[in-house]
C-alpha cells in the first residue's frame, strides 16, 4: 500500500529566491519575522515585473497598438491566475482592487448602502482587523442597521454559541469575518459561519488577507459570497489586491468608484455601466503590479499551498514550545494546529515597542502594536502585543534567534 506523505518545502533553499536576505541588518543576518504585515518578494516576481516594464508596458484596454495589447494580455492573464488561485467559477467575478482593505470597502459601500437599513444587522467578530470591522460599523451607522460582534473565548476562538442571540437581535443581512486572524493566527470556522449566515438569509464576506498567503482557498467549497485579499502578503507587490464576488450579487450592485473604463455609455443625462469585472475598475489600474500578482500566484502554486500551510504549523508549534520557556511570557491564541504561522505575546513589564527595538539591534524584525485590532486588544486586556509571523522562507534558526533575543530583552529591561 502506498503511503501518502504531504509535500514538504525546503525553506533554506527557497530563501535563495529572496534578494532581501542577502543583506545584514546591524551586522546580523536578517531574521524577518513580520510576514503578516507584508511578505518579502522573490526574484521570480521582481523579474516578471521588470520584464513587463521593459518589454510590454502600456495602458490596458485602451489602445489598439502592440504594446497596449501586450499589456492587456499580461494584465488579464494575471487575472485568470488569481481567479484560479481561489477557484473562482469565472474570471469576470475577480475584481482588481488596491488591497484587501479596498475590496472590503467596495462591498461595504456598493452592497451595504443599498441593502442595509433599520432592523438589519451587520455581524463581524471581536477578532476582526479594522479593515473589516470599521467599514461595516460605519455603513451600519449610515444606514440605520445595527452592528454586532461575535465574541471570542480566552483562546482567541470565536464563541459560536453566541450566534442564536445575534440571530434574535434583528434581520442578519451580512456576516463579515476573517478566515485567519492577523493578531492571533486563529483559523476561523468560516464554512460554519457561512452556513449560518445563509440560514439567516445573509451574505458572507470573507476577509482572506491572512489566509490567501498561507492556505489553499476555494470560494466554491467555502460557499461564501465575497472574498478579499492583498497581493503584498503573498510574495506579490503592494498596490494591488482582489475581490472575488458571486456574479449575481456583483451584477446587481451599484458601482463603487466612478470614472473611465467602468462605463458602458455616457450621455449628458445618464451613464450606464460596463460589464463585470470592469464595472468596478474605474481609472488606470495597477498594471505591472497585477502582472507581479500573477507571478506571485505562480510562485506559490509551484511550492504548493499545502506545503506552505504545513511548514507554518510546524514553525508555530516550534515557536510556541520554545517561547513557553521564557519566564512570565503570555502567548495569545489557540493551539498550533488551529492557527497559522502567527504568534502574539506579551512579557509583563516590557513594552512591546521596546522589545521590538532591542530585537532589531540583532537583525530580528517583529511587529509591536495593536495590529489594527483595538477591540481585540481590549478583550485581551493589553494595549499592544509583540507579534512574530512566519512564511515559506522562515527557518527554525530564526525562531531560536528570536527566543535568544527575548532573553536578552528580559535581561535588559525585565
Ligand atoms: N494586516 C498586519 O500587520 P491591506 O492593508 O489592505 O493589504 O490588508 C488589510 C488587512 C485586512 N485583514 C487582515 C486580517 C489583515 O491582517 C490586514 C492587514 C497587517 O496584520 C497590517 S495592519
Amino acid at each position: 500500500m502506498a503511503i501518502e506523505t504531504r509535500p514538504k518545502l525546503d525553506a533554506h533553499k527557497l530563501r535563495a529566491d529572496f534578494p532581501i536576505f542577502e543583506q545584514q541588518i546591524h551586522g546580523k543576518p536578517l531574521a524577518y519575522l513580520d510576514s503578516a504585515v507584508t511578505s518579502q518578494k522573490p526574484r521570480q516576481v521582481l523579474d516578471a515585473m521588470r520584464d513587463f516594464y521593459e518589454t510590454s508596458y502600456g495602458n490596458v484596454h485602451r489602445g489598439v497598438y502592440t504594446l497596449s495589447e501586450r499589456a492587456t494580455a499580461g494584465f488579464e492573464g494575471a487575472r485568470a491566475k488569481v481567479a484560479a488561485f481561489v477557484n473562482a467559477p469565472s474570471e469576470r467575478e475577480l475584481i482588481y482592487t488596491r488591497s484587501a482593505t479596498e475590496a472590503i470597502n467596495l462591498v461595504a459601500y456598493a452592497w451595504g448602502l443599498d441593502n442595509l437599513g433599520p432592523g438589519d444587522v451587520a455581524v463581524v467578530s471581536e477578532l476582526d482587523h479594522h479593515s473589516n470591522f470599521v467599514p461595516w460599523q460605519y455603513i451600519a451607522g449610515r444606514t440605520g442597521a445595527s452592528f454586532r460582534t461575535i465574541p471570542i473565548d480566552d483562546n482567541g476562538e470565536l464563541v459560536l454559541d453566541s450566534l442564536d442571540e445575534l440571530a434574535s437581535s434583528g434581520r442578519v443581512k451580512v456576516v463579515a469575518n476573517n478566515l485567519v486572524s492577523n493578531a492571533l493566527g486563529t483559523i476561523n470556522p468560516i464554512e460554519q459561519l457561512t452556513a449560518w449566515a445563509h440560514e439567516q438569509g445573509a451574505i458572507m464576506v470573507v476577509d482572506a488577507a491572512q489566509a490567501a498567503p498561507h492556505l489553499a482557498l476555494d470560494v466554491q467549497a467555502l460557499d461564501c459570497d465575497f472574498l478579499a485579499f492583498s497581493s503584498h502578503k503573498m510574495c506579490g507587490p503592494s498596490g494591488v489586491g482582489a475581490l472575488w464576488g458571486r456574479r449575481e450579487l456583483l451584477e446587481k450592485m451599484s458601482p463603487f468608484n466612478l470614472g473611465g473604463q467602468m462605463i458602458h455609455k455616457v450621455d449628458l443625462d445618464k451613464t450606464t455601466w460596463n460589464e463585470l469585472p470592469y464595472k468596478f475598475e474605474a481609472g488606470t489600474p495597477a498594471i505591472a503590479e497585477a502582472v507581479g500578482f500573477g507571478a506571485a500566484v505562480d510562485y506559490l502554486n509551484e511550492i504548493g499551498l499545502d506545503a506552505i500551510e504545513q511548514h507554518e504549523h510546524e514553525l508555530a508549534a516550534y515557536a510556541i514550545d520554545k517561547m513557553s520557556e521564557i519566564d512570565g511570557i503570555r502567548i495569545f491564541g489557540p493551539p498550533p494546529d488551529r492557527r497559522a504561522g502567527i504568534v502574539s505575546f506579551d512579557i509583563p513589564g516590557i513594552h512591546p515597542h521596546d522589545a521590538a527595538q532591542i530585537l532589531d539591534w540583532d537583525g530580528i524584525a517583529v511587529r509591536a502594536g495593536h495590529h489594527c485590532t483595538q477591540p481585540l486588544m481590549r478583550r485581551l486586556g493589553v494595549a499592544a502585543t509583540t507579534r512574530a509571523s512566519f512564511y515559506l522562507y522562515t527557518i527554525p534558526e530564526e525562531i531560536d534567534r528570536l527566543v535568544e533575543g527575548l532573553h536578552k530583552v528580559k535581561r535588559a529591561l525585565g
